[in-house]
């Protein structure tokens, strides 16, 4: 059986990657900050007969995810993916006027967090030769668009350590994938508002959006490509969106 961890399934396009990694035979290692979500959908899962792991934690905290990783069970330990998915956006003001809190917040998560999470479960995949680990970057990562400046700047860095992860494990049979989406109706909007949900829903009006099961399909796909086959990196985008900017709304 193969296993798969997953860092922020409790939402969105983790959540998605769960239940589809569930349903092509993974076991899963579901991480998330809220406990009552990781159990509901733990449960949710074992119903579908798959075994199920949940490690609450905060990615930023570095001793609380050293110390969950270390608590994994001696049958959970040899991962096949690692899925670095946990992030968010916060706030569209311009950098001169953005809060430090809000850009503390995304660089903990969306950079340090997913370089923790890769220092901690990527060692043992090169140990073993065998190994995939799927950053969740972004459009935003290609180009910054107005108030998204430091959100921006966490994704365009994730393409970066994603690219550096890829030329240290070339000499292994370790993959490295960049799934970079564009706009995903999630809890993300309502995150990056503040829970102005009127904002948050402003930003698929007019447009079919993407959802967080079309990402985990794509995230699937990477992963069960043959194994010579590395999908180094794949932009996913709604049929009418162009790019981090150009958006055709009806
Ligand atoms: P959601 O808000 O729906 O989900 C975010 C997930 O990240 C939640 O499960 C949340 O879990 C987890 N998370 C956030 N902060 C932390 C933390 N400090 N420690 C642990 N877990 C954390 O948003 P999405 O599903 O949309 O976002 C997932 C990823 O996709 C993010 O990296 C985002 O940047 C990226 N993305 C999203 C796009 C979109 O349009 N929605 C487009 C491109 C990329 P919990 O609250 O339990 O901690
Ligand atoms: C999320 C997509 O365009 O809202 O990364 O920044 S976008």
């Amino acid at each position: 059986m193969k296993i798969a961890l997953i860092t922020g399934a409790t939402s969105g396009i983790g959540e998605g990657c769960a239940r589809r990694f569930a349903r092509g035979g993974y076991d899963l290692i579901i991480t998330g900050r809220n406990t009552g979500k990781l159990e509901i959908l733990k449960k949710a899962l074992e119903a579908e007969g798959v075994q199920v792991l949940a490690l609450a934690f905060d990615v930023r905290n570095r001793e609380a995810a050293r110390k969950a990783v270390d608590y994994i069970p001696q049958g959970w330990r040899n991962i096949d993916v690692l899925i670095n998915n946990a992030g968010l956006a916060r706030g569209l003001e311009p950098e001169y006027q953005g809060s430090f809190e809000d850009w503390d917040q995304m660089i903990d998560t969306n950079i340090k967090g997913l370089l923790t999470m890769t220092r901690l479960i990527v060692p043992g995949m090169v140990r073993r030769n065998h190994g995939h680990i799927i950053n969740i970057g972004s459009v935003a990562g290609d180009a910054a668009y107005a108030g998204g400046n430091v959100y921006c700047a966490t994704k365009a860095a994730v393409k970066a350590i994603t690219d550096g992860l890829r030329i240290d494990v070339a000499h292994t049979k370790v993959r490295v994938t960049n799934v970079k989406p564009g706009l995903v109706e999630t809890n993300f909007s309502n995150v990056r508002f503040h829970g102005d949900n009127q904002r948050a829903a402003s930003v698929y009006q007019g447009i079919e959006p993407l959802n967080g099961d079309d990402i985990a399909d794509v995230a699937f796909y990477a992963a069960s490509a043959p194994e010579h086959v590395q999908i180094a990196e794949v932009l996913v985008l709604a049929t009418h969106q162009a790019n981090g900017t150009v958006i055709h709304r009806d």
